[in-house]
């Protein structure tokens, strides 16, 4: 953290090389929910726009998205117009809003009309949750600036800007292209839109704009930062009361300030105790607080250690989609409902696959008890693993996903890929990544899902990342893909080149909740049971696994799965179907898990 304030200059620079107008990424409000704010959510304009014409240069342009502008410069538009075009719903994808969008990839714009009361001594942002995938975001005429990546929350101060009637518009576009993160191929729905929520964030002047605590087993360690427009030396409080902790610290001159407290006895969070404390920092007139866990999480040799003592992640992978009608956008319910199937399994641990979900998600884990996996999309081959601008944006995803959730005590592993090719470019490429994560956090694992072959054999772990990685994962589907069947799955041998902890962090097999047949039919709900438990039941010849996670929690839609009779551009291999109903497999790892909790006990 220390090291990310004092090189945070040099972090701006590096973004800036990629665009100068890029949105605010650097900072980020801490703590949104604890704010006042201004809720732009609800009913939006949309406009969609396949042909680009609100972005490319003609000589008779109408420069329609900035429309104020455009008609001060260009005189009326005819052929278009905001108040007449389809609403739309933010948060949400436009995929599931209009059946004709269901496939929809491209250019769309947005607009929204809000009032708002300026006061004085108040600075305003502009925060956007997660817009999918680029956007160019402009406030009354003016360009803020643009944003590229899909899952992370991204911010513009507005406070000049913003007057009692204001026109929010910007443009949305999720063509999938090679550069960027992910690259064009990845086996989930391109759900397109603004997708997670908006609003308007009001701060004093002079602002708390970010806090880390971290717990090393004895002490809370952590740091402060001050938004300020002066320099000098400010006091900042901070309470924990239930731990008796009332503090007033000192920043240095540039507004940051460091931390050290040895509370007498502090109750871990954990699974089976999920404790977190009322946390408060404050100054004469700005104030947030919210509930923070104290946990450690570090390995010894092939151990996972929670709060020193060895832990199995009893896991299970899922993706950001809403049980029942299929959608990205989830609000608290359905990301609860989503981690209570989870905790059904008796899983104390989630891979939230395979990007940062919404902050909902991480928030529900700290307070369920689930350990969580967070990543970032840097997925399969056709990454561009030699392009300096899609490494830029790689830094800038994991800064922004750590800066969300690093007061989470429920994450306690980020991964920084998913079945990469192991070639010169793409390992340079994750080394920097790894460098990136430890630089901002030293008080967690860092992994990467790794692959081997899908046939049997003697596996042996050795791609040369894992000398990086503190924890090995390996997505492997012998029984699924591949020659073999799963009754081959237990002859399966592993080996590792590295004295470090294992997880399973794939493996599954496709079936149609209902359809019945024998264990060694595909498609069927006996084959996809009898698939996990051979897996598990290779799993305990493997001396340094430490967790498995198959995939995947529920069926979720994808528009590479073609099967027709048992896909549908569904991905199957859900252990919840679609609406929740628990196929075979359900029970079958439920049972794992409650054997693997009871021997560890
Ligand atoms: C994988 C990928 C995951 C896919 C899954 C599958 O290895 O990591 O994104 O959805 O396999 O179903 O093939």
């Amino acid at each position: 953290m220390k090291f990310l304030y004092r090189y945070s200059f040099f972090l701006l620079l590096s973004v800036l090389f990629i665009q100068s107008s890029q949105a605010q990424y650097n900072s980020l409000v801490e703590n949104i929910y604890d704010r006042e704010r201004i809720d732009l959510n609800g009913t939006w304009k949309f406009l969609l726009d396949p042909m680009e014409t609100g972005i490319i240069k003609r000589k008779y342009r109408r420069d329609f998205p900035a429309d104020e502008v455009a008609k001060l410069n260009e005189g009326p538009l005819i052929e278009y117009e905001w108040d007449s075009s389809w609403d739309i719903q933010v948060p949400g994808d436009w995929n599931s809003q209009y059946k004709e969008l269901e496939w929809y990839e491209g250019l769309a714009w947005y607009r929204k009309k809000f009032e708002a009361k300026k006061e004085t001594g108040f600075r305003y942002f502009l925060y956007f949750e997660a817009v999918n995938y680029k956007s160019d975001v402009y406030l009354n005429g003016e360009k803020l600036g643009m944003h590229e990546g899909g899952f992370t929350p991204f911010q513009f101060e507005i406070t000049d800007k913003i007057k009692s009637v204001n026109s929010l518009v910007l443009s949305v576009d999720n063509k999938r292209v090679t550069d960027g993160i992910p690259a064009a191929d990845f086996d989930w729905w391109n759900y397109g839109g603004i997708t997670r929520p908006v609003w308007v964030i009001k701060v004093p002047n002079e602002f708390i704009e970010e806090y880390t605590f971290e717990y090393d087993g004895e002490k809370i360690n952590g740091s402060v930062v001050l938004n300020s427009a002066s320099t000098g030396k400010k006091k900042i409080r901070i309470e924990i009361p239930e731990l008796r902790i009332k503090e007033t610290v000192e920043t240095d001159k540039n507004g940051y300030a460091e931390f050290v407290f040895s509370p007498q006895k502090i109750t871990t969070w954990s699974p089976t105790n999920p404790k977190r404390y009322e946390v408060s920092v404050s100054t004469s007139n700005d104030k947030v607080s919210e509930l923070i866990g104290f946990r450690t999480i570090e390995t010894k040799e092939t151990e996972i250690l929670l709060n020193g003592e060895s832990v199995f992640l009893r896991g299970i992978c899922l993706h950001e989609e809403a049980i029942g009608k299929p959608t990205r956008t989830l609000n608290w319910e359905t990301a609860e409902e989503l981690l209570l199937s989870a905790k059904g399994m008796n899983a104390n641990f989630v891979r939230l696959a395979h990007y940062p979900h919404t902050e909902k998600m991480t928030r529900l884990a700290d307070s369920l008890g689930l350990m969580v996996w967070s990543e970032i999309p840097v997925y399969w081959e056709d990454m561009d693993y030699k392009n300096p601008k899609t490494l830029a944006l790689g830094k800038q995803m994991i800064t922004t996903n750590y800066k969300r959730d690093k007061n989470r005590a429920s994450i306690i592993i980020w991964s920084i890929a998913n079945e990469t090719p192991i070639t010169d470019h793409r390992n340079a490429f994750l080394k920097e990544l790894i460098t990136t994560v430890r630089e901002n956090d030293q008080t967690r694992l860092v992994s990467a899902a790794l692959k081997v072959s899908h046939d049997g054999g003697v596996k042996n772990i050795d791609d040369p990342l894992g000398k990086y990685l503190d924890v090995l994962s390996i997505n492997q589907y012998v029984g699924w893909y591949g020659n073999d069947y799963p009754d081959k799955i237990t002859d399966v041998e592993w080996e590792s080149n590295y004295n470090k902890p294992m997880l399973l962090s794939e493996f599954g097999a496709g079936a149609l909740a209902g359809n019945y047949g024998d264990r060694m039919t595909r498609w069927t709900e006996e084959f996809q049971a009898y698939f996990i438990d051979e897996t598990m039941k290779m799993g305990t010849s493997i001396p340094f696994l430490r967790g498995t996670m198959p995939w995947v929690l529920k069926d979720f839609r994808t528009p590479r799965r073609y099967h027709g009779a048992f896909q549908n551009y569904w991905n199957r291999k859900g252990f919840i179907d679609e609406n929740g109903v628990h196929k075979q497999a359900y029970d079958v790892l439920k049972n794992w898990y409650i054997k693997i909790e009871d021997e560890a006990n």
